[in-house]
């Protein structure tokens, strides 16, 4: 065990993790990867490069461990789940500081996180519950419809948030009666692996197995294993097209969670200040790292000069820090390759050129050369350029003006993705007529990010197949099977 820099003395992190599978931590025979502080640079710890052999002796637990897991009663599973939720809320402080060590996020945000997956569990064990199939008397029989689990489901998830998607995949699939291989992302697998040790003393082993490692690697052998039976993968469209492509080959059940671009539409009647702070926390939350971003803003033309003069004084002020600093707001981006991505969207932008209104640049934090943190980047723009279309992934927002609430939804409507969107307005029924004609899995009205425990969340068009977080979750990790009785045989 080691302890991590001056500020974070009381976190003790393994030197070497292994995956962690059939309830042990194994290291792999492929070595080792870093994990790197992305804020600083420094060597948090290593973990394993899982290849093959680890997948291979991970999906083995799981399915030795399905036929157990899925004879339990769906009370014994719920209890369970209500265990791994208490152990999870008890530990909140330690992991969310590792998360913030590792993802390089600032520390103020991991109370939001660890909330929604610590009610993820609670919610999916009562859910189940209440999922109990039908049952319907017939002349001289009975019909029964029932769900059943699928078996092993290959999960595999980003590095944005961690925990957040540990709990939307684990939490649904478990109480279903499924048992689970998840490959964690290579830049950020402590959380998840310190999460593996409360799990052991929890659940049976081999329910759940972490097997880290490269996508190419531990990733691409997890989702051609032949002995799974599910596959759910949240991350780039390029890698869900291919995940898409293996569950097609192989006629497996699957659930997407992709990209991004989500429009976000002011009226002219809001507040403007509280619009501001709102739309703000829309693109800079995450350090702009999430798929649900509210980067394309549209505002209306009777406001916008106002509303866009304080977004860009709202900009200048949010302050971009050490992660470990509680007033940080946005710190430092998950590596370079991102680092590297987000400033040459904004040198696109500038080519194309949308006129810069804020930030745009690389900030130094600590006189320290490491770390990618990015100022709060605004670009007036066109809907049909690229930092318009593309997710970037970062602290970056396009605005544009509007005056025709047709032409605006069309606009909103005209991008590849269809995830979210947000709406503000005191007018709810321009809000709910508009909302209805916005292609999007979650629409937010008058507050962004507004995840309420039981919410089904997905995408349209490419942003995805399939949802979590609400209890729709339930059918993607169920098979139903019918089953019609005759009590006797139909006479001759
Ligand atoms: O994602 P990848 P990256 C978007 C965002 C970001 C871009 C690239 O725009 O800038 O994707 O991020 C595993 N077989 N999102 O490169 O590669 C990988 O190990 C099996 C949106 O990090 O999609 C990791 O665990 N698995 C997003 C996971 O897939 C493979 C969140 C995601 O990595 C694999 C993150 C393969 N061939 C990025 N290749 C969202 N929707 O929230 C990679 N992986």
């Amino acid at each position: 065990m080691q302890s991590i820099s001056e500020k974070t003395n009381k976190i003790t992190l393994e030197k070497e993790y292994g995956s962690f599978i059939d309830g042990e931590f194994v290291k792999s025979s492929n070595g080792f990867i870093d994990a790197i502080n992305p804020a600083n640079g420094e060597l948090l710890a290593k973990i394993s490069r899982g290849n093959k052999e680890d997948v291979d002796l991970a999906v083995k637990a799981a399915n030795v461990a399905f036929q157990t897991w899925s004879a339990l009663s769906i009370e014994e599973r719920a209890s369970y789940l209500h265990k791994v939720a208490d152990a999870l809320e008890e530990n909140t402080d330690r992991l969310s500081m590792i998360e913030c060590l590792d993802t390089g996020r600032p520390v103020y945000e991991f109370g939001l996180d660890y909330d929604i997956a610590v009610k993820q569990f609670r919610y999916f064990a009562s859910a189940i519950l209440l999922d109990e199939g039908t049952s319907r008397a017939l002349p001289d029989g009975q019909l029964i419809v029932q769900k059943d689990p699928l078996g092993v489901c290959a999960q595999i998830i980003p590095w944005n948030v961690p925990m957040i998607m540990v709990s939307f995949k684990l939490a649904p699939a478990l109480a279903a009666g499924n048992t689970i291989v998840m490959k964690p992302a290579e830049d950020a697998s402590l959380s998840t692996l310190e999460f593996a040790k409360i799990l052991k003393d929890i659940l049976p082993k081999g329910v759940v197995n972490f097997v880290t490692g490269y996508g190419i690697e531990a990733g691409d052998a997890l989702i051609n294993h032949p002995d799974i039976h599910k596959l759910s993968f949240t991350g780039s469209v390029g890698v869900g097209r291919l995940v898409g492509k293996t569950a097609g080959e192989r006629l497996l059940p699957v659930t997407l969670e992709l990209g991004g671009k989500s429009p976000h539409i002011v009226f002219p009647d809001v507040n403007i200040d509280d619009a501001v702070e709102n739309t703000t926390l829309g693109y800079c939350l995450f350090n702009g790292q999430s798929c649900i971003l509210g980067s394309r803003l549209f505002v209306h033309d009777d406001i916008y000069d106002e509303f866009v003069a304080k977004l860009v004084a709202r900009a200048k002020d949010v302050k971009v820090g050490d992660p470990l600093d509680p007033s940080t707001r946005v710190s430092a981006l998950i590596n370079e390759k991102q680092g590297k991505r987000v400033l040459s969207y904004i040198d696109i932008a500038k080519e194309e050129s949308a006129k810069l209104l804020a930030g745009g640049n690389r900030v130094t934090v600590h006189n320290h050369e490491y770390g990618y943190f990015i100022e709060p980047t605004i670009f007036e723009a066109t809907n049909d350029m690229r930092i318009s279309q593309e997710e970037i992934f970062g602290p970056v927002i396009t605005v544009m003006r509007w005056n025709d609430i047709d032409a605006v939804t069309k606009e909103a409507n005209d991008t590849e993705y269809g995830l979210a969107a947000g709406i503000m307005t005191n007018d709810f029924k321009a809000a709910l007529s508009t909302a209805q004609k916005l292609q999007a899995g979650s629409v937010w009205i008058n507050q962004y990010f507004n995840f309420q425990t039981g919410a089904p969340f997905g995408g349209y068009k490419n942003s995805g197949i399939g949802r979590e977080y609400g209890k729709e979750a339930l059918d993607e990790y169920t098979q139903v099977k019918t089953i019609a009785a005759n009590f006797n045989l139909p006479p001759a």
